[in-house]
């Protein structure tokens, strides 16, 4: 029996102060979906308390980490203390496939190794010098810079000197002034990311003549070899994905990314900027997709397929999708009636969190309570909040690029009506309903969730499985209760397409049906264990 979710919600909050109770109360909220498709307000892309602890991570992870880590030939260095640049080497499972002559810079770390000096001093020259030897020691094509909390507090001028070294190697050298305190978390790095890859990269170069059915697969970043799988699922299929931002793709395939004639969205929260910035400056439009789980992918496919309005593309799209399913239903007549009817909750970065739940419904699994880390409120309750979002100082902080139509290369690639038909046929076009529509009334919804609300949770709800990051995995599994690692899959994945969702489904089987967890006593399971001492008397 689940608890009363109104009453869980009071406990997760009668621990706090009045004030930052107040807060969190907006922060957490009961799911109801209104007729018209509407949801609660969510209070979401706000600071976190201080003392409260967040799962959330900084502005420069979410630059330079998330969104540039894993492109494979742009140099990336750090500029900062070495820790920075330690700590976000590549911790995040994104993989790559280069050719046997193609560069790969992705196993390398590199930082200007910023001392005590270069904090009176100033860090610049360091930083140019270290331009200027990565250069001499790789020959890559591109470099990026990449700002750390000290270089803001300091002002060193980062883009001085890429503009500098740019002159002079003669290679396009471009910095991110993502300082980690920049926002109030990941989230505002992944909007740096995109700005300065709009500004500096795409459509820098001009490609060989556009395949038919061209696209680019955006906020996809080949975790666990996902974009491996849906590589294949594209090419079976017929269709010509020219860059993915950013798993498993090259400098150029950036650089020529404005010749498509569609975006694919799979990530809205890290990287919508880029896709509404194309659509503005080169008329490619965008449509929402989702390759985790199996009749997501089969609906996101078809998607593509409805976009490009060609009939030997769509029928063999159906084919795809039709073997793809299959293989999918086999593995889940064997797993299915082990995991039916239990239940999962998931609290995860800015999109995961939703479309996990896909593959759970799959297993027939319910999912109780879910939350994103630091996605804003669009991602909860769909883009047609967005002019209702009120702007803070904190998002103020972050550029707002003026983009305009590019005089010569703007090209519609459909007109305003046949956009809106294929919206009117459920397509997302340019629209993202959120994760709020998908869930059911009475779940709990939980932004920027904490540790000692996610202790809570546990202890009502009990979950089957829960799914979040490295930082909570062990504290939730020392309560009885398996934590899947949504962000790096632990071990497992790839996870996306039909292939991906048939190994979700058997690493959650094993998980939940695991009996080492009733082994595990948590603390409101044993007996009271009070400690019992006495001061030593002499
Ligand atoms: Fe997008 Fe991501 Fe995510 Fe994200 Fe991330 Fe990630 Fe994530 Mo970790 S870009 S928002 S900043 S889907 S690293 S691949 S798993 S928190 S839910």
């Amino acid at each position: 029996m689940n608890p009363n979710a109104q009453d869980v919600k009071e406990e997760m909050l009668k621990a706090f102060p009045t004030k930052v109770a107040r807060k969190r109360a907006q922060q957490v909220v009961l799911n109801k979906v209104a007729e018209d498709g509407s949801v609660p307000e969510v209070r979401a892309n706000s600071r976190a308390v201080p003392g409260i602890i967040t799962q959330r991570g900084c502005t420069y992870a979410g630059c330079k980490g998330v969104v540039l880590g894993p492109s494979r030939d742009i140099l990336n260095i750090t500029h900062g203390p070495i820790g920075c640049g330690f700590y976000s080497w590549l911790t995040r499972r994104n993989q790559t496939r280069p050719g046997p002559d193609d560069p790969n810079y992705m196993m390398y770390c590199l930082s200007t190794d910023l001392q005590d000096e270069n904090i009176i001093f100033g860090g610049e020259k360091k930083l140019a010098q270290a331009v200027e030897e990565a250069y001499a020691l790789f020959k890559p094509k591109a470099i990026g810079i990449f700002a750390t909390c000290p270089v803001g507090l300091i002002g060193d001028d980062i883009h001085k000197v890429a503009r500098d070294m740019k002159a002079k190697l003669g290679i396009n050298v471009f910095a991110f002034s993502c300082e980690g305190y920049k926002g109030v978390s990941q989230s505002a790095g992944h909007h740096i990311a995109n700005n300065q890859l709009f500004r500096h990269v795409v459509g820098t170069q001009e490609g060989p003549e556009q395949k038919p059915f061209s696209f680019n697969l955006l906020g996809e970043y080949n975790i666990g070899g996902d974009s491996f799988v849906l590589e294949e699922i594209f090419r079976k299929c017929g269709l010509n994905l020219k860059a993915t931002f950013s798993g498993n793709s090259t400098y150029d395939q950036f650089a020529t990314s404005h010749q498509v004639d569609l975006n694919a969205v799979m990530c809205h929260r890290s990287i919508n900027y880029l896709a509404n910035m194309m659509q503005v400056k080169f008329g490619i439009p965008w449509v929402k997709v989702n390759f985790i789980g199996a009749e997501a992918t089969a609906k996101s496919l078809r998607r593509i397929a409805a976009f490009f309005g060609d009939k030997d593309l769509a029928a063999q799209t159906e084919t795809v999708i039709e073997e793809g399913l299959a293989e999918v239903e086999a593995a889940l007549q064997e797993i299915r009636p082990r995991t039916e009817g239990k239940t999962a909750m998931l609290f995860v970065g800015g999109s995961r969190a939703h479309h996990y739940q896909e593959l759970f419904k799959e297993l027939g699994m319910k999912v109780v309570a879910a939350g994103y880390e630091f996605a804003h409120r669009d991602d909860y309750e769909g883009r047609r909040v967005l002019g209702s979002i009120q702007v803070d100082a904190d998002s103020r902080n972050i550029e707002e690029l003026e983009v305009t139509a590019d005089p010569d290369r703007y090209r519609p690639r459909r007109t305003q009506e046949e956009l809106e038909r294929l919206q009117a046929e459920g397509n997302e076009v340019g629209d993202y309903r959120g994760m709020m529509a998908d869930m059911e009334d009475g779940s709990l919804i939980v932004d920027d969730i904490s540790h000692h609300e996610s202790e809570v949770l546990i202890q009502r709800y009990k979950p089957d499985v829960f799914c979040a990051g490295i930082k909570e995995k062990y504290i939730v599994q020392k309560m009885g209760v398996p934590c899947k690692q949504l962000h790096s899959y632990d071990s497992g994945g790839p996870y996306a397409g039909f292939k991906g969702a048939v190994n979700f489904f058997r690493d959650i089987d094993q998980m939940v049906n695991s009996r080492v967890w009733s082994l595990v006593k948590p603390p409101w399971r044993r007996e009271a264990q009070g400690l019992a001492a006495q001061y030593g008397r002499s």
